[in-house]
């Protein structure tokens, strides 16, 4: 017999499939959120038969369950942990930790695509085409290659995974992945994706208005609040003000927070650990405990949201060699312009500001980190220049 105690979102649910197409009827696939996993760890240690081989992906264990589980193996139990996770690096040092967070070839790895190796390696699956392009989607998803890649594919397997409950999914997989050549979404899955796809985005639009600024030890961060569609709306958010640092996204109901950068300078995986949380570089979460409270809904609630950049200019536009004009909240007018091909700088009214920068996403970033400024419309461009230079 064998158990596999896996993550419950897309990469977890990804490992119990495979567990099911290598294993079939004796393999038994329990789902957990990162924090359900030590209890599922004791009742295993506790009740289950000694036999059988137990496989935990895409999570890890506390330490006391650490412990336990190398008592377990030590005395001749099963175990086999695999984990992709940065934070979970420590397991390389049991016999029965796998832990890669990145390949020989430098690719990013998911635990779906170290289990597939794991199996295919141990000689219980065969490997196929479409079981091969399943795992690859899932590990595009979940490491944010897709976006790179703009590989929508892998997205809307992961929106479909929402969509249907957890067994429909496995159900659907598994079969699909016995019976086709390729892998492929059948005519139904793609309409009710397109359907999704127009529903996240008005979310978005929405959440794009609510979205407020703070400065929170010494990084801008984005707070807005939201249940749903975290991965997309931190992305979007993250590209639309690429000045933050990053995006926090609050789940009040669920006392949980999340947080998503798109920048290579920033590792949010290090501002959920300040509050007990964990994860990737680019994609994190953590608790919201009373300190994280204070930070990011007490400190933030008065904040107004910041204003958007105009969208539809002709004129007013970003990096223009006249300059650019923006306006803050107390009426005060910039205009960031370059004097040559590496300096740009601002002037604000009518005098330049003594800062200057080497592109004009730099002068940009500090307007909008310091003074809240969004992008004016074409008709106060145009007021500003007669006023300035009309007479
Ligand atoms: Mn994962």
């Amino acid at each position: 017999m064998y158990k596999l105690l896996s993550h419950n979102d897309l990469d977890g649910v990804g490992c119990g499939i495979l567990a099911k197409l290598a294993f079939g009827d004796v393999v038994k696939v329990r789902y957990n959120s990162i924090s359900g996993l030590n209890r599922e760890v004791e009742w295993f240690l506790e009740n289950d038969d000694r036999n059988t081989f137990l496989f935990i992906t895409d999570l890890s264990v506390n330490e006391k369950n650490e412990q336990s589980l190398k008592e377990f193996y030590d005395n001749g139990g099963k175990v086999q942990l695999i984990d992709h996770h940065k934070t979970a690096l420590h397991f390389n040092d049991y016999e029965w930790g796998h832990v890669v967070v990145e390949d020989e070839g430098g690719k990013l790895t998911s635990a779906t695509s170290l289990f597939y190796k794991y199996l295919i390696s141990h000689q219980l699956i065969e490997p196929t085409d479409p079981i091969t392009e399943f795992v690859e989607l899932v590990r595009q998803y979940d490491t944010w290659e897709w976006e790179k890649n703009d590989n929508q594919e892998a997205q809307r397997l992961n929106a479909l995974f929402f969509l249907v409950s957890i067994d429909e999914f496995e159900e659907k997989m598994i079969s699909r992945l016995q019976t086709s050549d390729h892998f492929h979404f059948d005519e139904f899955e793609k309409r009710i994706l397109d359907m999704e796809e127009d529903k996240i985005d008005r979310y978005i639009r929405r959440k794009r208005r609510e979205l407020v600024q703070t400065q929170i030890d010494g990084l801008f961060a984005g707070v807005v609040y939201a249940e749903s569609y975290h991965s997309e709306l931190g992305n979007e958010l993250g590209k639309e003000y690429p000045h933050l640092d990053y995006i926090a996204i609050l789940n009040i109901g669920g006392k949980r927070m999340g947080f998503r950068t798109i920048h290579d300078h920033v590792d949010v995986s290090a501002v959920a650990g300040q509050y007990g949380g964990g994860g990737h570089a680019k994609a994190s979460g953590c608790s919201l405990t009373e300190e994280a409270y204070m930070k990011f809904v007490t400190e933030t609630f008065h904040l107004e949201p910041i204003p958007g950049d105009a969208r539809r200019n002709r004129y007013n536009l970003k990096r223009a060699p006249f300059g650019t004009l923006y306006k803050d909240r107390k009426e005060g007018m910039f205009l960031l312009y370059p004097v040559n091909e590496e300096k740009w700088v601002i002037k604000r009214n009518n005098s330049r500001m003594e800062q200057s920068f080497n592109s004009f996403e730099e002068g940009e970033s500090f307007l909008k980190r310091n003074y809240e400024v969004w992008l004016v419309k074409d008709d106060d461009f145009v007021h500003y220049l007669v006023t300035k230079f009309g007479k």
